[in-house]
């Protein structure tokens, strides 16, 4: 596919131009750009009233200083972001990504990503992402607090639980939020659900952490459903061994299915016997908790493993595959290595995990793919489950929101399911996903004038 609406062809080499270098946020936004074709030309008021040269400009950019002293009292200078892209459903809402290749390419890419995303879970939330370059891996906990006390000590004053409700992602765990948290408190004197992912003792929600691998795995799911299939006695490769991996591979288990492979920056393990409940699901905690970022000591502790030291798995056979990693971790050699393997079904759970070029490969190829911000939405709609809770004052019970989850997920799937068929792109759910999650937010921009 190609953009060939003469608008969106000028939206998106303005965006170009504006944005030059910014290869992940280009990337993000041509993919939704060419799923909306027809939805524009069918609505010719969008143009009239900017709408797409509005979207793809960012509310507000906050870039700041991030000074701290490491454990040998030497100066350390990180660079802080908050993109706050777009609040016409609610407050801007998404994750923080603490890691070395963050820049403004990256967390623009994951606040536009957001906005779809957040629309497509229902609930009143708008898209905002932030984050730094600082690698919190190898750090000490006391290096970490300092950190993190420093960076909030700027991002205070541009968020609020009404305003602007960072969470966790690559980098930022319960660690982390937990520092950030009780900055904040101490600088603004208010306790508000300013952050989500908190610990469960001081306004946390039961059932956050395991949220997006769990609604990752309904996603699948629906998916299978479609083709009259179910998750039981499925052998699935699965990358990554983070708090999305681990959730994902829980829930397969409960469901019955058998996750084959994990990965990390060092490489893959392949288990024929499975990442089972127990034990091995337990030892991924340890392993993330280790900070050292690789899954080698995994097959040591596990010794009818293997570890495939430098590769990644899409090359393993298996009936679903869903990376969890990091964007773009599927190109053209992935895509085609995972043909080969016969791969049917890809679900995604890190965000924006396949390039364009290789998403367009998969579905010529046959392959079925569940896109990221709609099968990866559970853990931002428990986000928003997570600031009602708060706002509430109130504390929710872990089935009630897993209840809850199940079914946010399921109608994530049916209304980008729907919105595909209406737009006559049959089941492809990259195209529906987006269209469902853009009708929602370009109607509330309509409705606010040019704002
Ligand atoms: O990518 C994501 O959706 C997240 N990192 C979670 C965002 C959130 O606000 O819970």
């Amino acid at each position: 596919m190609s953009i060939k609406n003469a608008y969106l062809q000028r939206v998106y080499e303005s965006v170009e131009k504006r944005n030059a270098g910014e290869k992940e946020f280009l990337q993000a936004v041509y993919e939704v750009l060419e799923s909306l074709e027809p939805v524009i030309e069918q609505h010719p008021e969008y143009e009239a009233a900017g709408l797409l040269e509005r979207l793809v400009e960012p509310e507000r950019v906050i870039t700041f200083r991030v000074p701290w002293v490491d454990d040998n009292g030497k100066v350390q200078v990180n660079r802080g972001y908050r993109v706050q892209f777009n609040s016409a459903i609610g407050p801007y809402k998404g994750g923080l990504r603490f890691a070395p290749n963050v820049y403004m390419g990256i967390i623009k890419f994951l606040g536009f990503e957001q906005i779809f995303k957040n629309s497509l879970t229902g609930l009143p939330i708008g898209g905002g992402k932030g984050g730094s370059d600082f690698d919190p891996n190898g750090k000490s906990d006391a290096e970490v607090m300092r950190f993190c006390q420093s960076f909030m000590t700027e991002l205070y004053r541009h968020i609020g639980a009404n305003t602007d409700v960072p969470a966790g992602d690559l980098g930022v765990g319960a660690r982390e939020i937990g520092y950030l948290f009780g900055q904040y408190k101490r600088l603004k004197d208010v306790y508000e659900g300013v952050l989500t992912g908190k610990g469960i003792p001081y306004g946390g929600l039961n059932g956050r952490t395991e949220a997006t691998g769990y609604g990752i795995v309904f996603f699948a799911r629906e998916m299978l459903k479609r083709f009259g299939e179910e998750l039981k006695g499925k052998e699935v490769v699965v990358s990554g061994f983070g708090n999305v991996s681990w959730g994902t591979v829980q829930k397969l288990n409960q469901l019955g299915a058998k996750v084959i492979t994990i990965s990390g920056p060092d490489g893959y393990i392949y288990d024929p016997d499975g990442v089972t409940a127990g034990e091995k699901e337990d030892y991924l905690l340890e392993l993330r908790a280790s900070g050292k970022n690789i899954c080698a000591p995994y097959a040591e502790k596990f010794p009818n493993a293997k570890f495939f030291p430098g590769e990644k798995p899409w090359g393993v056979k298996a009936d679903l595959y869903i990376p969890c990693a990091t964007q773009n971790e599927i190109g053209m050699e992935e895509a085609k290595a995972m043909v080969a393997a016969g791969c049917k079904f890809l679900c995604e759970g890190s965000n924006m995990p396949t390039t364009n070029e290789a998403v367009a490969f998969l579905r010529d190829n046959g392959v079925v793919i569940g896109p990221a911000k709609a099968a990866n939405a559970g853990g931002v709609a428990c986000s928003c489950i997570e600031m009602g809770q708060n706002a509430g004052h109130t504390v929710f019970a872990p089935d009630q929101v897993y209840a809850q989850l199940e079914s946010i997920m399921v109608n994530i799937h049916d209304s980008a399911a729907a919105a595909a068929e209406k737009y006559g792109f049959g089941y492809n759910l990259v195209a529906g996903a987006n269209i469902a999650g853009f009708e929602k937010i370009a109607s509330a921009m309509m409705a606010q004038g040019i704002v």
